[in-house]
């Protein structure tokens, strides 16, 4: 951890100065010219952090966000920049082509799927943490609505049977793009190469290749994106042709149970009624504890809904459910027994807390994406869900650890588990800002 008082002080400034750098008058990019344009779980983590020192920025963060939700419901994935001078990100909004869908918005470009659900957890943290509590309040009465029918999209469209558990039908759904959990549902997509249209990518003139998704995991995001425009982004006529990949991702899942309840919080607030919103987000960890948990392996996974069966696959994310409460006692004893090894990150000995990826799996890379690095959004949630369940001394060493990173290494996109070298973008939005919730509430603790 930072050494004296004027160290983290240097240190919350240089976060600051990231966000500063990334602003663009209507919203934070995720980085300078690799991720141009508005990222939906990217902009909810920004607001968390901005909220503690810039609470009308942290808004418009998410007002601008909200401009691009379908009428549908949904929240796309990326709303794009206005400027159309950027061109550095493949695919951009000519590739989408979500005019094809009535419910795509007119007056702002999009792109024509969804991301992890943490917009009702953000506002619930601007309620929480905002200094000016009446504008807070307001803004949350303001965007109520539009969360509801966002949540309610993800309830009507993605979960046919009714089981409380929605499905994601792209790994870019997922925000954890090239996690070796998608190496199989991936697999199965029969694409010859004639159906995949001509494409170039753009962000290897940003990265090594090595950090990056493979040629091959990119042929499918783009074979799946010419999927859903080709069927006008029609969620049932997708479903009826069916769809390649559909997996109830276990982290999109208890991501949005923890939104569910945020959402039901600030109904509370508002003196709306909790209730039905309350019992929904319950049904989801239910469903999440019959169909994801594995009582064997110590973890939770994702099901994949075309092979029949979990994806035994070994993540940080199957962890996450703490962040949600979603654990009882016993499973939470038997998943802290397998975090607390050195497959993942051991508690006693010096080492950087917490890859992507269990490090003794064959997918496992320290260098790649998804596929092991170090990500502090993910860390930054196991934190919190670790507090939930009394793990302190573990949800510090996450802490010193997301310090360390970023005193030694910069506001990196993802770091190196071994050595904590930073890599992928830098001056990284969500890295500044989820390190700034941090700062700010220890400030207040102590
Ligand atoms: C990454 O995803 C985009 C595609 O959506 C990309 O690689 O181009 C992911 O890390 C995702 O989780 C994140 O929201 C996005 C912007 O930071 O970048």
């Amino acid at each position: 951890m930072a050494g004296d008082q004027s160290e983290k002080k240097d240190l919350q400034q240089a976060a600051k100065a990231v966000l500063e750098l990334n602003w663009t008058g209507h919203f934070t990019k995720p980085a300078q010219h690799m991720y141009p344009h508005q990222w939906a779980w990217d902009a909810g983590f920004i607001a968390i952090g901005e909220v503690h020192y810039n609470q009308k920025r942290a808004q418009r963060e998410l007002r601008h966000l909200f401009k691009g939700q379908w009428k549908n419901g949904m929240v796309p994935h990326i709303v794009f920049n206005e400027d159309k001078s950027v061109k550095s990100y493949f695919p951009g909004s000519d590739f989408w082509k979500t005019e094809r869908s009535s419910n795509a918005p007119q007056s702002i470009n999009t792109s024509g799927i969804c991301q992890p659900p943490v917009l009702a957890t953000a506002i619930r943290h601007i309620l929480d943490y905002a200094e000016d509590k009446e504008a807070a309040l307001a803004f949350a009465e303001e965007l109520y609505p539009k969360l509801k029918a966002w949540h309610d999209f993800l309830y009507r469209e993605r979960d046919p049977d009714n089981e409380r558990l929605v499905y994601i039908r792209h790994p870019w759904e997922s925000g954890q793009d090239n996690s070796p959990a998608f190496d199989d549902p991936l697999d199965n997509i029969q694409s010859d190469s004639d159906q995949i249209p001509d494409y170039k990518r753009e962000d290897l003139n940003f990265v090594d290749r090595g950090q990056r998704p493979s040629d091959s995991n990119y042929d499918r995001f783009i074979y799946l994106v010419d999927f859903f425009r080709k069927r006008n982004y029609d969620e049932k006529r997708i479903r009826r042709d069916g769809c390649p990949v559909m997996i109830q991702d276990a982290l999109f899942n208890a991501l949005l149970c923890r939104a569910g309840q945020d959402l039901a919080e600030i109904a509370e607030r508002l003196s709306e009624d909790p209730k039905p919103i309350r019992q929904r987000a319950n049904k989801t960890a239910d469903a999440i504890n019959k169909k994801l948990w594995n009582e064997e392996q110590k973890i939770y996974f994702d099901f994949d809904l075309k092979a029949g069966k979990q994806v035994e696959s070994h993540e940080l994310s199957g962890f996450l459910p703490f962040f949600a409460g979603i654990p009882d006692e016993a499973q939470a004893e038997r998943m802290f027994d397998y975090l607390n090894t050195a497959d993942f990150c051991r508690l006693d000995e010096y080492s950087l807390a917490v890859p992507s990826f269990d490090r003794r799996e064959s997918g496992y890379s320290p260098t790649t994406y998804w596929r092991g690095p170090i990500w502090i959004n993910l860390n930054w949630m196991l934190w919190e869900g670790l507090r939930q369940y009394g793990y302190d001394d573990y949800a510090q060493k996450v802490k010193n650890t997301i310090y360390a990173l970023v005193e030694t290494n910069g506001f990196h996109e993802y770091f190196d588990p071994d050595t904590g070298e930073g890599y992928g973008a830098d001056q990284f939005s969500w890295t500044a800002s989820l390190f700034l919730d941090i700062w700010y509430r220890d400030e207040k603790e102590t």
